[in-house]
């Protein structure tokens, strides 16, 4: 297992929209365990492959909290096909836009489908934060961020923040 890099916004990497598996063979298996292993260590509950630079509709999510049992689901293909009329708000991070929040309302439960692992076609029903991660996850296959859902105000003011500590970062490695 390696750990890779996750790219940080604003990138033109984080906008473009994924290309479909195939199917899930064994580099598509590497890259999930790859990014699993990503997220539990930055620590997140959720990554998408364009956010360590791979243009595919790969996804890995885990919401069970430290010192829980790990959950992890690792879903090539992810698709929406129903959500509930009832929306939610959640407090939403992203690791792409470390260190800013913000409320964003989604549909509250959904119906997801997708290739597992082992290539199966499969089928969940999702809710709470469970939905909103994986729906945060499947916009990033999109090239949507969650700051694409908040005000323009909010948006623009963290993608200024981010420009900034960018420049700063690129000064201080001269
Ligand atoms: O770690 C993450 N936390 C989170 C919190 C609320 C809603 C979505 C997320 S996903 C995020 C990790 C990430 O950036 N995934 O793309
Ligand atoms: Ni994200």
């Amino acid at each position: 297992m390696a750990r890779l890099p996750i790219i940080v916004a604003p990138d033109p990497r984080l906008k473009r929209k994924c290309a479909a598996v195939e199917a899930v063979d064994e580099t598509v298996r590497t890259l999930m365990d790859d990014m699993l292993e990503t997220m539990y260590a930055a620590p997140g509950i959720g990554l998408a492959a364009p956010q360590v630079g791979i243009a595919s509709r790969v996804i890995v999510v885990d919401i069970a909290r430290e010192g829980e049992e790990r959950s992890p689901y690792r879903m090539a293909n992810p698709e929406v096909v129903h959500v509930s009329e009832e929306l939610a708000s959640y407090e939403e991070g992203c690791l792409s836009l470390p260190e800013h929040y913000s409320e964003v309302t989604r549909p509250s439960e959904a119906t997801i489908r997708y290739l597992d692992e082992n290539n199966e076609r499969r089928e969940v029903e999702v809710e709470g934060m469970l939905a909103t991660c994986i729906q945060h996850e499947i916009d990033h296959l999109d090239g949507i961020l969650f700051v694409d859902r908040i005000s323009r105000l909010k948006r623009d003011m963290i993608i200024k923040k981010l420009v900034k500590a960018k420049r700063a970062e690129a000064r201080a490695s001269d």
